[in-house]
């Protein structure tokens, strides 16, 4: 076989191969959607299913985007954040796509998302889109949009310290049941804000304090219990800053001894994964709210140390910034309880999703979740997957071709097998501790 008909065969299987999606910030109509659309759900202005052309217009992404070429010189952020949701999407669609070509990443996206649904990209009149989505059923349309997207399973993450979040789980713990998504509990201040932390959960019944007794740390694990069992959590999950540190045994570091003391033990009981998502400075501009996020190098070296101190837990890791990947790559080598996972949020563009791919492979062979999509609008899930399948692809088929050159042969069987690990079963086992 040649490399063309090779790389054929690969796209084939791995275009027709289900991905279960290990990261969103995807929700069900159970969680309440701002657009109603034609189903049964009425509109919920704080709903946290996103999904429709405004809402893919206004992601984050092409916020930052739209800023670089009308300066809030020009356009006040307040003014924008005032704006309503389809103000702002036409103001983005007018300035991203009409005014200049769409090709960033996240630009493409949009264009790849509505192509792929069936809309011509081509008609460069929103009102057009705007009437096909309010006619779908939200319910429905997550069927559809799985489907054209080919992901079987949607990861959600359930956020403990949201209210808006947190009070829908409590008035209705049938909320999360939709067997396509799956709840993640979430809990970033219990390890970044530790004082922030203590108080909340003291104001929902936690004895917990500022000082971290050996009491509070027994309530910390019963507030994790709770909420563990409440949303049936696949796995826990924190999003850290870049100086994240963790020192070993004597760490006093308030995040260390919660991690350490609290966490780790809880989630080891319960036979649960921990993932780390490493790399973030929150609010750079935060004038920008979410789009204002930026990042720094993160510290693998404390990523070692909880695989080495925690042989009993198991850590599902991305990190944010490029200048990590190789050496956390290296450090997966050394630690079969440490899955790496995804291209994330500013690495999530062709060029560095390729480069990633290919060290990963070459390092770790088959054993990595190559990508997540971290959708926060439902039909994102198209066109990241759709985007990423090609890269995949690609590489697995360079890496075939590599091997065939030796005499080695590669079944259409063998491809199957491979591409399913990659799209699913590494994370499916290892989160079931298999
Ligand atoms: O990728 C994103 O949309 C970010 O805003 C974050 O949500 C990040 O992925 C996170 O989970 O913290
Ligand atoms: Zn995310």
């Amino acid at each position: 076989m040649d490399r063309t008909e090779l790389h054929h065969q690969v796209r084939q299987v791995v275009d027709t191969t289900p991905v279960w999606d290990l990261h969103t910030h995807l929700y069900p109509p159970t969680f309440g959607t701002p657009m109603a659309g034609g189903g049964r759900h009425g509109a919920d202005p704080r709903g946290l299913m996103l999904w429709g052309i405004d809402e893919l217009l206004t992601y984050h992404y092409l916020v930052a985007e739209v800023f670089r070429v009308v300066p809030s010189r020009k356009l006040p952020y307040d003014t924008f954040w005032k704006m309503t949701k389809e103000d702002q999407a036409d103001h983005i669609w007018q300035h991203l796509f009409v005014e200049r070509s769409p090709v960033s990443e996240a630009c493409r996206g949009v264009l790849t998302t509505l192509a792929r649904l069936g809309l011509d990209p081509s008609d460069k009149n929103l009102a057009g889109y705007r009437r096909w989505f309010a006619e779908q059923d939200p319910d429905k349309h997550i069927d559809r949009v799985m489907e054209v997207s080919g992901v079987s399973r949607i990861t959600m993450t359930n956020d403990v310290f949201d209210d808006n979040e947190r009070e829908r789980w409590l008035a209705d713990g049938r909320v999360g049941s939709d067997p396509r998504f799956a709840p993640v509990l979430r809990f970033d201040p219990l390890v970044c804000d530790w004082p922030t932390a203590a108080k909340k959960m003291s104001a929902w019944g936690y004895e917990t304090t500022e000082e971290i007794s050996p009491r509070c740390i027994a309530e910390v694990q019963r507030f994790l219990g709770d909420w563990i069992n409440r949303i049936g959590a696949l796995y826990c999950a924190v999003s850290l800053p870049p100086t994240f540190r963790y020192l070993g045994p004597d760490d006093r570091q308030a995040s260390s001894v919660i991690f350490r003391e609290a966490i780790l033990p809880a989630l080891e009981e319960r036979n649960l994964t921990m993932a780390l998502m490493i790399g973030v400075t929150r609010g750079v501009n935060p004038r920008l709210t979410l789009a204002g996020d930026a990042l720094e190098k993160a510290d693998v070296m404390s990523v070692s140390r909880l695989c080495a101190d925690f042989p009993n837990n198991r850590f599902l890791v991305t990190l944010l910034s490029r200048e990590n990947q190789h050496e956390l790559a290296v450090a997966a080598r050394k630690f079969d309880n440490l899955m790496l996972f995804g291209c994330w949020w500013f690495l999530n563009n062709p060029s560095l999703i390729e480069e990633m791919t290919r060290m990963r492979m070459e390092l770790l062979g088959l054993s990595f979740a190559p990508q997540h999509s971290d959708a926060r609008v439902l039909e994102q899930i198209v066109y990241k997957w759709a985007h990423s399948r090609e890269i995949i692809a690609k590489v697995l088929a360079d890496k075939y071709a590599d091997i065939a050159a030796t005499g080695w042969p590669i079944t259409e069987a063998d491809m199957r097998r491979d591409v399913q690990l990659l799209l699913c079963d590494n994370f499916a086992r290892f989160v079931a501790g298999e």
